[in-house]
C-alpha cells in the first residue's frame, strides 16, 4: 500500500519535522500476543492490537511492517513524503498494558533499541523516551536515564495505564523529572479503559476515529483542574490531533470551570492559579497528527499561539502523501509555515543542528 501522491512534496525552504511517529520492536509484540491469549484482556487493547497484530487487511499488513522498521523501510517513506526528521516514540499502548516489572524492564529495552536505530540515523531520527507509570519511581529513572544517556528529547504516555490518570499525585513523580530535565511529555492517545469504552465499542468508536480523542482529551483536561500545572508551571505537555479538541472547548471550559469553583459543586474542581485556557498556551504544545486541516491548525494557532502548534503525521498509521502537500499549500504567511513545521519543533524538542538533513 502507498500514500498516492497527486504530486510528490516539492522544496520547500522549511525542514519538515514530523513529531508523532511510531515504532515497535517486534519482542513487543510477543508480549502482546501473550497478553491478547489470557482469559481476561483490556477491551481497549483487543480492539486496538488484536485488530492490528491479526487482520489480513492491506492497511493492517503495512501498518505492522512499517512499525518494526528502524531503518530502510522507514527512511524511504520519509524520503518519498518529504519528511527530514522524524521524532519517534513507541507505539501506543507500549508497556502501559503490561504488569508492574514486565513494564517496567520492556521500556528500558524499547528505549535501547529506539537509540539504536538514532545512532544508525541520527540526522533522521530523534527519540522520546518511553517509561512505565506503573512504577512512578522506576518511570522517573527511565526518563532520566532516556534523557541523560540515551540522548532521548522527550518521554511519551500513553493516556490512561489500567484505568488510572496522571492527574493522581501518586503520579507526580514523573512530571517532577520531566520538569528538572526540561523534556516535554507528549501525552498521546490510548483507547477508552474498560470502565468508559463500552458505548464508544458498540458503535465502532473506540479507536483513532474518535475514542482516542475523548480519552486523552480528558486526560489532558484532568492534569489542567488537579493543578499539575500550578505545582508544575514550567512542566511542557504535547497533544496532538489538534489538542484533542482542547482548543474549541477553551472558552466553555473557563466558563465552567469558574462557574464549578464559585457554586463549590464538587472537592475535585478547585480554584486554579489560571484559567483553563491559560494553562493551554502556558504548558501545552500542540501538534496537527491526523488532522492535515488548515482551519483547524489556524484556529488553534490563535488560541495558543502560533509557537505551539507543531506539524505531525503520524505515521505509519497515517502515512499520507497528499497531506504533506496540502499542508505545504496552506494559506499562511512563511515566517509562521516554517514555525509550524520547523523551528517551533527545533525549540520544543532541542533538535540540534546535525539532524539537519
Ligand atoms: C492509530 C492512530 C493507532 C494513532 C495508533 O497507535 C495511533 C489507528 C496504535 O489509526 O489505529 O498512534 N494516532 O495517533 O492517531
Ligand atoms: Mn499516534
Amino acid at each position: 500500500m502507498s500514500a498516492s501522491p497527486s504530486s510528490p512534496p516539492a522544496k520547500v525552504p522549511y525542514l519538515r519535522i514530523a513529531t508523532e511517529e511510531a515504532f515497535c520492536p517486534k519482542e513487543m509484540l510477543d508480549i502482546y500476543r501473550k497478553i491478547l491469549a489470557a482469559p481476561v484482556v483490556d477491551p481497549g487493547f483487543l480492539s486496538l492490537m488484536g485488530f492490528y497484530m491479526s487482520s489480513p487487511s492491506e492497511r493492517a499488513q503495512h501498518i505492522m511492517r512499517c512499525l518494526v522498521d528502524l531503518d530502510d523501510i522507514r527512511i524511504q517513506h520519509m524520503n518519498e513524503s518529504g519528511i527530514d526528521v522524524q521524532v519517534i516514540a513507541l507505539t501506543s499502548p507500549g508497556v502501559q498494558v503490561m504488569d508492574t516489572d514486565t513494564a517496567v524492564s520492556f521500556a528500558r529495552f524499547a528505549n535501547d533499541v529506539l537509540a539504536d536505530g538514532i545512532r544508525r540515523h541520527p540526522d533522521r531520527f530523534v527519540g522520546m523516551t518511553a517509561f512505565a507509570p506503573q512504577s512512578p519511581r522506576e518511570a522517573a529513572k527511565e526518563i532520566q536515564r532516556g534523557v541523560n544517556e540515551l540522548g532521548m528529547h522527550a518521554a511519551v504516555v500513553n493516556s490512561h495505564t489500567h484505568g488510572e490518570y496522571l492527574s493522581d499525585p501518586k503520579f507526580w513523580e514523573i512530571f517532577e523529572a520531566a520538569q528538572a530535565l526540561d523534556v516535554p511529555i507528549y501525552l498521546h492517545p490510548n483507547t477508552p479503559p474498560a470502565n468508559m469504552i463500552g458505548p464508544f465499542m458498540e458503535a465502532g468508536l473506540d479507536g483513532a476515529i474518535y475514542g482516542f480523542g475523548v480519552e486523552t482529551g480528558l486526560h489532558a483536561l484532568r492534569l489542567i483542574t488537579s493543578g499539575v500545572f500550578d505545582r508544575f508551571p514550567k512542566l511542557q505537555i504535547v497533544l496532538g490531533h489538534m489538542g484533542e479538541a482542547l482548543p474549541f472547548w477553551a472558552y466553555r471550559l473557563d466558563y465552567m470551570h469558574a462557574a464549578t469553583v464559585r457554586s463549590k459543586r464538587y472537592d475535585a474542581i478547585k480554584p486554579l492559579k489560571k484559567k483553563p485556557s491559560d494553562y493551554l498556551r502556558d504548558n501545552f504544545h500542540i501538534t496537527c497528527s491526523g488532522m492535515a486541516w488548515h482551519k483547524a491548525i489556524a484556529f488553534t494557532q490563535d488560541v495558543v499561539g502560533e509557537d505551539r502548534v507543531l506539524y505531525a503525521m503520524d505515521y505509519p498509521y497515517q502515512y499520507a502523501i497528499d497531506e504533506v502537500v496540502a499542508l505545504d499549500g496552506m494559506d499562511m504567511n512563511p515566517a509562521a509555515k516554517k514555525k509550524f513545521f520547523q523551528t517551533n519543533a527545533q525549540r520544543l524538542f532541542k533538535i540540534p543542528e546535525r539532524n539537519h538533513s
